[in-house]
């Protein structure tokens, strides 16, 4: 067992890698995934050139550096399991399935976005993809996952409801209420907090006096892991257990990934905050350098193979921004709003 067994529910679970984990890693499973996080960060840089020269309007929020969290924690779950996510979700609505075309449209807002140009980056939705968007108030979409386990639960469906917030949203009224209705009425959630180490320019010591995330889970009896999001099995490893656990014996789960985004929280910030050398430091630990580097040395994939894959994923995005450029603009919302 990967995670060893626990002495209680409240057990605190934080492990190094263990070479269980090395060895249960194949090229077949870990070649996807790595070429997932590749078009994430490809789409995210093309997104971040539109948005300088005025095709994106609004926010734009990048996940560059936090790729493995997304990717590892979606191919955890099935497709019919929900998602709930914040403005950050470029890379988790692509990882569920729908196309780099329709997220960059959506960006561009244009009618073939996957929100026909009327959400943009930040409001992403799909029904047919279980993906419960896209929000932009920090910690108000964790009651909304809640409620789809909720749902789930009533039903009788064996189905799990995974919630991404960032370490900004623990302080916020809706995730607390969310934990504690959860852990209360056993719903088969997972709460995935993507400890980034900032909300905006704030450092998380400046915003909760609690170094580990995961406490909140102790006042609640609640299951909770934490561990680092630099490698996209890892992460995989352990939301599967936090989802196994959701779907078998729906108990719910806290889990904090520690991760970093290398660029500013939004298009518009310098992130001043933070020194060159913390930043620098941190991108020794590059998701995508760490998993390429485990396929051509651990797994012996061949650099033929990484350059097929990389220039599938450049041919993918160049098509993807022109579908964007050439795409009709969005209808006026007021036609949607009127309808009813
Ligand atoms: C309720 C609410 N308060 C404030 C804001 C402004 N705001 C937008 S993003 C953000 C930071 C959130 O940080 P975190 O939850 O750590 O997520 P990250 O951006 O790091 O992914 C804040 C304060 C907001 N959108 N909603
Ligand atoms: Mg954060």
């Amino acid at each position: 067992m990967l995670l060893g067994s626990m002495s209680s529910s409240a057990d605190i679970r934080i492990e190094p890698d263990t070479p269980e984990f090395l060895e249960a890693t194949t090229a077949e499973e870990l070649l996807p995934l790595y070429r997932t996080m590749l078009a994430i960060r490809r789409m995210e840089e093309a997104s971040a050139k539109a948005y300088s020269v005025g095709k994106i309007g609004g926010f734009l929020h990048l996940a560059i550096g936090q790729e493995a969290v997304c990717t590892g924690a979606v191919a955890a779950l099935r497709p019919e399991d929900y998602i709930t996510a914040t403005y950050r979700e470029h890379g988790h609505i692509y990882a569920r399935g729908v196309t780099s075309r329709a997220i960059l449209a959506e960006m561009w807002g244009k009618k073939t976005g996957v929100v026909k140009g009327l959400g943009g980056s930040m409001h992403m939705f799909s029904k047919e993809h279980n993906f419960l968007g896209g929000h932009g108030i920090v910690g108000g979409h964790v009651p909304i996952g809640v409620g789809a386990a909720f749902k789930a639960k009533y039903r009788g469906e064996k189905r799990v409801s995974a919630i991404f917030f960032g370490d900004g949203s623990t302080t916020i009224g809706g995730f607390a209420e969310g934990l504690a209705l959860a852990a209360l009425w056993k719903l088969p959630v997972v709460f995935i907090c993507e400890n980034n180490q900032y909300s905006m320019g704030t450092p998380l010591h400046r915003t909760t006096a609690a170094r580990d995330i995961t406490q909140r889970a102790l006042a609640h009896d609640m299951d909770r892991d934490r561990f680092d999001g630099d490698d996209v099995i890892k992460v995989k490893r352990r939301i599967v257990s936090a989802v196994e656990r959701a779907r078998e014996t729906s108990r719910p789960t806290l889990v904090e990934v520690r991760t970093y985004r290398f660029r500013g929280h939004s298009m518009s910030d310098p992130g001043l905050y933070r020194t060159r050398e913390e930043v620098e430091e941190w991108k020794k630990g590059d998701p995508l350098v760490r998993a390429k580097r485990r396929l051509l040395e651990e797994l012996k994939v061949g650099e033929d193979t990484l350059s097929t894959v990389a220039a599938d994923v450049k041919e993918e995005i160049a098509d993807a921004v022109r579908f964007a450029d050439t795409s009709p603009e969005s209808d006026s919302y007021l036609p949607y709003v009127l309808k009813d």
